[in-house]
Formats: C-alpha cells, sequence, structure tokens
C-alpha cells in the first residue's frame, strides 16, 4: 500500500516504523527543472532549477506532508480528520482521507478559494464548510475542534506534516548532488519554509550535504505580517492560497530566515502577476499565482544584485496552474478568436495569408 512515496523513499528521516500501514499516493519525486530562458529573460548570472511541486498527486506540494499526517492519524485509529484550508491543504486532505477511509472536515473562506481546489474537496467528498471570514478565523475554529480526541487536526500545526514536506529538501540535494545556494520559496502559514529548512539541516547532519542554502521567503504584500511584524486583521492578494495574517509558523519562519542568513520580504500581486505570466511564457511551466510569489522574489532580489553570480539557486513553485484557470485566462497576453469554420478564415486569424 506505502507505494513509491516520500515516507518509503526517506523512511529513516520519519517517524515511521516496519509496521506502520502507509497511507499514499505516490507523491514526491517532483522534477527539478532547470531555467535557461527565464534567467537569460532576467540577465541573471546564476543557475536556476525549479522544483515542479505542482506534479503531486492533487497538484500541490501539501501531499509531502498530508501522507505523514494521514498515517499517523490512522494508526492513532481517529475517525476523522479535519483542517482549515486556503484550498490545497484541504484538497490534500480530502484525498489521502479517501484513500484511507477516514472521514475528512474542510473549513474554507467563503468565496475566497480557486475554483479548482473546491472541485478537489467536494470531489474526495470532504465535509466541506464554507466559514464567513479568513483563513485565520478558519484555523481557530480548528484548533477548538481538535480538542476533540476523535478527530485529528492536519494542518501545519500537526509536526507530521512539516517532517513531511521536509523529503521536498532532500530531494532537491539529491537531484542536485549539493545543497543549493539560495533556495526561494512563497510563504502564507509559513509551514513549508519551516519544513525545507529543517530538511536541509538534518542533511547536513547526516553528511549528505556539505553547507546551507540561504532561505528566501516572500509573501503578498497585502498579506505580509511577517515582513511588517504584526498580525493582518484583513489579509488581500490575488494569490488566495497565501491569503493569510497571522501564519502558524511564524517563529519558525523568522528562526529559518535568520539561521540562514537569508530574509522574509513581500511582492505585490502586480508583481506576481507578472511572475505567474513570465514563467508560463519563457519556461512552459504554469504554476497557481502563489507559487508565483517565488518567481516575483527572484526577479526583486536579481534587480537589487542580491543573488551573486554562479551561484546556484532553487525556487519551489508551490502549486498547479490548473488550481486557478480563472486567474490565468484574465492573466494571460493572448485571448483567444471565434471564425468561421473555413481554412481563409483560420489562415486570417493566424495572421498569414
Ligand atoms: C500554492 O492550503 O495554507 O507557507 O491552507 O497553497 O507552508 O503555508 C496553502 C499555502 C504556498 C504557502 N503556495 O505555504 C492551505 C495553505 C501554495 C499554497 C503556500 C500555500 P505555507
Amino acid at each position: 500500500m506505502g507505494g513509491h512515496g516520500v515516507i518509503q523513499r526517506y523512511r529513516e528521516f520519519l517517524p515511521v516504523s516496519q509496521d506502520t500501514c502507509i497511507i499514499s499516493l505516490n507523491e514526491g519525486n517532483t522534477p527539478l527543472i532547470e531555467s535557461h530562458n527565464l534567467v537569460q529573460a532576467l540577465g541573471g548570472g546564476f543557475r536556476l532549477f525549479i522544483k515542479y511541486e505542482g506534479l503531486n498527486p492533487t497538484a500541490s506540494f501539501k501531499d509531502r506532508g498530508m501522507t505523514l499526517a494521514v498515517t499517523k492519524a490512522v494508526e492513532k485509529d481517529v475517525r476523522a480528520i479535519v483542517c482549515a484550508s486556503t484550498g490545497n491543504t484541504s484538497a490534500s486532505a480530502a484525498a489521502y482521507a479517501s484513500r484511507a477511509g477516514l472521514t475528512c472536515v474542510v473549513l474554507i473562506p467563503e468565496g475566497k478559494i480557486s475554483y479548482g481546489k473546491m472541485a478537489q474537496a467536494l470531489i474526495h467528498g470532504a465535509k466541506t464548510i464554507e466559514v464567513r471570514g479568513n483563513f485565520d478565523e478558519a484555523l481557530e475554529l480548528v484548533r477548538e475542534l481538535g480538542l476533540r480526541d476523535d478527530i485529528e487536526i492536519v494542518n501545519s500545526i500537526n509536526p507530521f506534516r512539516i517532517q513531511g514536506q521536509k523529503t521536498a529538501a532532500f530531494e532537491v540535494c539529491d537531484d542536485l548532488g549539493a545543497s543549493p545556494d539560495m533556495h526561494f520559496l512563497p510563504v502564507g502559514n509559513a509551514g513549508n519554509i519551516t519544513s525545507y529548512w529543517m530538511g536541509y539541516k538534518e542533511y547536513k547532519d547526516a553528511e549528505r550535504i556539505e553547507s546551507l542554502p540561504v532561505m528566501m521567503g516572500w509573501q503578498a504584500e497585502g498579506a505580509a505580517p511577517i515582513v511588517r511584524g504584526e498580525i493582518v486583521d484583513a489579509p488581500e492578494t490575488v494569490a488566495t492560497a497565501i491569503r493569510i495574517g497571522n501564519p502558524a509558523s511564524w517563529q519558525l519562519a523568522i528562526e529559518a530566515s535568520e539561521e540562514s542568513s537569508g530574509a522574509i520580504d513581500s511582492v505585490t500581486d502586480e508583481e506576481i502577476l507578472d511572475a505567474h505570466r513570465m514563467l508560463a511564457r519563457t519556461e512552459g511551466v504554469f504554476v497557481e499565482p502563489a507559487s508565483a510569489a517565488g518567481i516575483a522574489g527572484i526577479v526583486k532580489s536579481n534587480a537589487r544584485g542580491e543573488i551573486p553570480q554562479g551561484s546556484t539557486v532553487v525556487v519551489t513553485v508551490t502549486g498547479h496552474g490548473l488550481k486557478d484557470p480563472a486567474i490565468a485566462i484574465d492573466n494571460s497576453a493572448a485571448r483567444s478568436v471565434v471564425v468561421e469554420p473555413d481554412l481563409e478564415s483560420v489562415l486570417n486569424a493566424i495572421g498569414v495569408q
């Protein structure tokens, strides 16, 4: 049943035993794609690798943590799992709960998760509850539900989520044969930056790598509590996945950035949308807007001269572009045209005679 997912692959680094019944959808082992066009477009003198996490089973990085959280929930013999979500955690929880035969309850901010993510929660049969409030309010409710012993929280306040997600750092190092010099990624609830930093440190302790990367986390300007140093009561951004005003792993994210001599900074919605379009156009890699925050961060850091010549840079793009088709269509420079079904009309539309 375990298949070839991240628990099987990295079990010596994870809290499982030979007897553990692994709940997996063969997550992980995602491509690390070298970028040439984007770096050239930016005039950069560094090597860039894109960790394409949208190619996980539910199309986001959340599956790495969910396989372990659900595996441990089953081991503990709970019947139900619950999470608050901006959409990807709920999609992943719903899928892994189906796989495990558990009930799944998801609390999502009303009207603020993308179409694809809503489809995922519903098709997997999660009890889908839209809260008239934001993610942070939904997470507070989930914390209260988690006090019951028949229901397990699978947000990243569940330590198994972070443990599972750290496997992405292992894969990056295995593929590169070394640690990158810098690692860029978006920051919402700050679980992923915490996970990568944990993974890199564990790999160094295990002598699989010799150095550690500088961690560069990126929030959306309208939802940037860590950058501002205070809770944002009404977070707003086009990148709904990271529309979070009070991140659960706030302190751990600051530790990751400080210990690694990195930073947590912000990018505007306009910068996010430009990066979303640019990545798709230059590299053929389609991501959701939140994932483009890390790309926008590279654009910004490079313009400031903060990426050393010759360095190796990894950027995690966290979720697939098809999660949010409406934004992709709005944000495309291209428009479709409608023609009569004859060759002349088609040639005209193409612009050839
Ligand atoms: C595509 O699904 O918080 O900093 O509830 O979906 O680890 O929170 C999603 C977060 C980045 C931020 N990119 O990661 C949720 C949720 C995408 C995301 C993040 C999320 P964290």
